[in-house]
């Protein structure tokens, strides 16, 4: 049932024929969930219907330009959809409980796991935000600046700014074709890959200082601890911009960042090069994720958290 692969063209029809759509993006939002829920809700009121987007954090204020302040109109929706979510576990607390009520999927992760009666999942798209420029496509839809600019803001965002492995010719004519429509494109880049709090400035300090070199530097591990963190007045949300940090340093094939949780247990971020499968590494404890980025939970205290990824990153590396 996971695995039906529903053609892009069927959920663009029914998506036509419904009134009442609610979005569902993923814990923890970055600019390819928001930007494909953004983009898709912009697009159905275009159309007349009713759409909203939730997500179960608090999306952060760098995203503030996706979205209308506007009223939230209440409705019941006939049709929920997930965009960018690889498993049901990322709905988070709030919106957990809609996991067996999704009606549509769409995602570019290979480990999608999401139960829905109408799937489109492609793993080799670099940005969720590729595949809903086709759905819209499809849909017939006029594109406007401010369509083209969530699109732009999950192409660029998951592409690392168009600098990952993942980033196709693909990727640059969608982003080229999206320009001519005429958003604020420097005010986008200098949000998504320049702006810094500091706060965040603070953080990156910090994640600096907390680095340890394992197998003779092939592997960088840094450590975030929750009273750290509040030193630095720093939210959650920003950290998500520094789990590349241990995979900038020369020689580093494994980087990762661990990041204490307020209740208990891990956040883990797994960055690697070539030819390391960052997925493969966060498969053995439950999570999953791209080829050169990846992420899991590990239910332990910090310190034996990164004992257990320690023993695995030393079999992937040939170092056990
Ligand atoms: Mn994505």
């Amino acid at each position: 049932m996971t695995n039906n692969i529903t053609p892009l063209k069927d959920i663009a029809s029914e998506l036509l024929q419904k009134d009442n759509y609610l979005i569902l993006t993923h814990r923890h939002p970055d600019g390819d969930t928001l930007g494909s829920a953004f983009a898709l809700c912009r697009a159905l009121r275009k159309l007349d219907k009713n759409a909203r987007v939730v997500c179960s954090d608090v999306i952060p204020d760098s995203f503030d330009f996706l979205y209308d302040k506007m009223d939230e109109i209440i409705f019941e929706p006939d049709y929920i959809i997930s965009v960018d979510i690889a498993n049901p576990q990322l709905l988070g607390e709030k919106y957990e409980h809609l996991a067996d009520r999704i009606d549509i999927c769409i995602d570019h992760h290979h480990s999608n796991n999401v139960v829905a009666s109408l799937r489109y999942v492609d793993g080799d798209t670099a940005a969720n935000c590729e595949i809903i420029y086709d759905l819209l496509k499809l849909m017939e839809v006029e594109f406007d600046k401010d369509i083209a600019a969530c699109l732009y803001t999950g192409i660029s965002t998951d592409t690392g700014c168009f600098k990952f492995s993942n980033t196709t010719p693909r990727s640059h004519k969608i982003a080229a074709e999206l320009m001519e429509y005429g958003f604020d494109l420097e005010k986008i880049n200098y949000r998504m890959f320049e702006e810094k709090t500091v706060s965040r400035v603070l953080l990156e300090s910090l994640i600096m200082k907390n680095m340890e070199y394992h197998f003779f530097g092939r592997c960088c591990v840094a450590k975030v601890l929750r009273n750290e963190l509040e030193k630095t007045g720093a939210k959650e949300d920003e950290l998500d911009g520094l789990t590349g940090l241990p995979r900038q340093i020369k020689g580093v094939e494994v980087g990762v960042l661990i990041r204490e949780q307020v209740d208990s247990g891990c956040r883990i971020s797994v960055r690697t090069k070539a030819p390391t499968d960052a997925s493969e590494i966060c498969a053995n404890f439950g999570g999953g994720g791209h080829v050169r980025a990846a992420g899991c939970t590990i239910d332990l205290p910090i310190d034996e958290a990164k004992e257990e990824l320690l023993k695995v990153i030393a079999k992937v590396l040939g170092e056990d």
